[in-house]
């Protein structure tokens, strides 16, 4: 948008826990800026259903060479702070020690030269306005060349192929609804006609309209398609990408999307992701496309509000329970993907106060109910920033000698966490493809478990978003008789009594019950649950 197993499998994911812990502690000695870290890998994902996205802005991420830096302006919000795709690549370590199997960057085409002057909203600090350019790769003023901000189509190759070397996949974000403001196409003779005159209302008609006042490709002409087709399939097929991020997937006609899966099926395999970005997507909004198979997954909209008002205290917790629920009733084989934070939204850190314990709540909540976790760059170590333009701030790299965001502050017990909550999604298929059954909403409690019939893998999971302790006994899960419990965030054994596991929850804590390693046999992820 403008303004996107098997048993050695679980004891490879353990041992990157470990390993990785292990790592971090070392750099923390290490003289800065000179360890030297070998690069770490990820177990691939068995299927999109057990994916973790990382979300990076290139120009924000990391500033691998500096010939590129033309127009870099740091202290502006809007100009491009000199991260590039060869940067990126020198930190890919820094997503796969997460643990991430994915990686999604924003679009790499030639972006417009000039910028628009732009205003951000009271409260962001930069009311008064500031240059804004095309940093984020939004605003195409050509599709068949890169920017040479982020670098050229080798750069990009060899990201690609440096991140399957981790086992990491990475997904490119591609706009087919609209090139930037003022772009080439509108100039010349030859092109003119395939943007469209006049334009319609989004509110009316959010096809023919021009979002953000961006010019709109007439994409129903089928000199228009075959352009963008080659485009952006040509660049996909040429450095090996796993799939796009589908930017303004409202605004293009069901029929060109339906045209783009067969193609995109034709030249890159059955295999090739698609995620789609429906403003205000969830199980319904998204379920016309997902009918036709248009795409592979779409973004969960409705997750992080839900979540941030639920970690507030607002509402019931039976009523946030039967929203977890329902929320990812989708199409057996398709997916929805559910963030915290975005490049079109404030920082969830911002809105909950930059209270990390609140925030924590919801982090542990994204990572164990249903859908596909996308982590926005630097939420994972408490990057600050909050509405437009601020949210599109600077990676957090602390005293390492990475720019742009050297010397920013990073949170890095906030990351430990993230690391364990993550580590427990890849080793159990109950966190990813398992049922959601409530167990518990008395007060500010939630429990649920989370149950995958094929592996017999079986989580529980309490969140007490109070300010007091709160306590609950919930019958355990048929697969777990006869199994040690513990509380994996702790480690501290379960208490069972008569039957029951007995929780008891510290003020605003989230905790994870599951089987002790060795009191059962090896979690065997079940084959494919995709349709492909
Ligand atoms: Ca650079
Ligand atoms: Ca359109």
């Amino acid at each position: 948008m403008l303004c996107a197993a098997s048993g050695r499998c679980l004891v490879a994911v353990l041992a990157l826990v470990v390993v990785a812990g292990g790592a971090l502690g070392a750099c923390s000695r290490a003289p800065i800026g000179t360890e030297a870290v070998a690069p770490t890998t990820v177990v691939p994902q068995h299927d999109w259903s057990d994916a973790i996205i990382y979300f990076a802005l290139i120009d924000r991420f990391a500033d691998g060479d500096s010939a590129n830096n033309a127009r870099v302006d740091g202290r502006n919000p809007g100009a491009y702070h000199g991260g590039d795709l060869k940067g990126l690549l020198q930190q890919l370590d820094e997503i796969t020690a997460l643990g991430a199997t994915a990686l999604w960057v924003n679009p790499v085409v030639k972006q417009i030269d000039k910028p628009v002057w732009a205003q951000g909203p009271p409260g962001s600090g930069w009311e008064r306005g500031f240059e804004h350019w095309g940093f984020h790769g939004y605003w195409a003023d050509d599709f068949e060349r890169l920017d040479p901000h982020f670098g050229g189509e080798a750069e990009l190759r060899a990201l690609v192929e440096a991140a399957h070397a981790r086992g990491l996949k990475v997904l490119l974000d591609v706009v087919y609804n609209h090139p930037g403001y003022g772009a080439r196409y509108l100039a010349d003779p030859a092109t003119r006609h395939w943007l469209r005159v006049p334009y319609g209302d989004c509110g009316a008609d959010p096809l023919t309209c021009q979002v953000g006042g961006l010019p709109d490709f007439r994409t129903e002409l089928p000199e228009v398609r075959e352009y963008l087709f080659r485009a952006h399939l040509g660049l996909a097929r040429r450095v090996g990408l796993d799939g796009f991020r589908l930017d303004t997937v409202k605004h293009v006609e069901h029929d060109f999307w339906q045209a783009h899966r067969a193609r995109s099926r034709a030249e890159l395999g059955p295999g090739f992701f698609l995620l789609g970005e429906v403003w205000g997507g969830s199980h319904e909004v998204l379920d016309p496309w997902f009918a036709n198979d248009e795409m592979d997954a779409g973004f969960d909209f409705s997750f992080r509000g839900s979540c941030q008002g639920f970690a507030e205290g607002k509402g019931r917790t039976v009523a946030f329970a039967a929203y977890l629920k329902k929320r990812h009733q989708v199409r057996r084989g398709y997916h929805l993907a559910h963030y915290l934070s975005s490049h079109d939204e404030p920082m969830l850190l911002h809105e909950l106060g930059n209270d990390p314990q609140k925030f924590k709540l919801c982090v542990a909540l994204q990572m164990t109910i249903p859908g596909i976790p996308v982590i926005y760059y630097g939420e994972e170590v408490g990057r600050r920033g909050g509405a437009w333009p601020t949210n599109r701030g600077d990676m957090p790299w602390g005293e390492r000698a990475v720019a742009p965001g050297q010397g920013m502050p990073r949170d890095e017990a906030l990351r430990t966490y993230y690391r364990h909550l993550i580590a427990l999604r890849r080793t159990h298929p109950a966190l990813t493809r398992g049922t959601f059954r409530e167990l518990s909403t008395a007060g500010d409690l939630l429990v649920f478990a989370r149950e995958d019939e094929a592996s017999g893998d079986a989580v529980i999971v309490a969140v007490n978003r109070g300010m007091d302790a709160a306590a609950a006994a919930v019958p355990l899960p048929e697969r777990w008789r006869g199994l040690a419990v513990r509380e994996a965030l702790s480690g501290a054994p379960a208490m069972l009594e008569d039957g029951r596991l007995a929780i008891k929850a510290p003020p605003r804590t989230a905790q994870v019950y599951v089987t002790e390693p060795g009191t059962r046999g090896a979690i065997v992820w079940p084959t494919s649950a995709s349709r492909t």
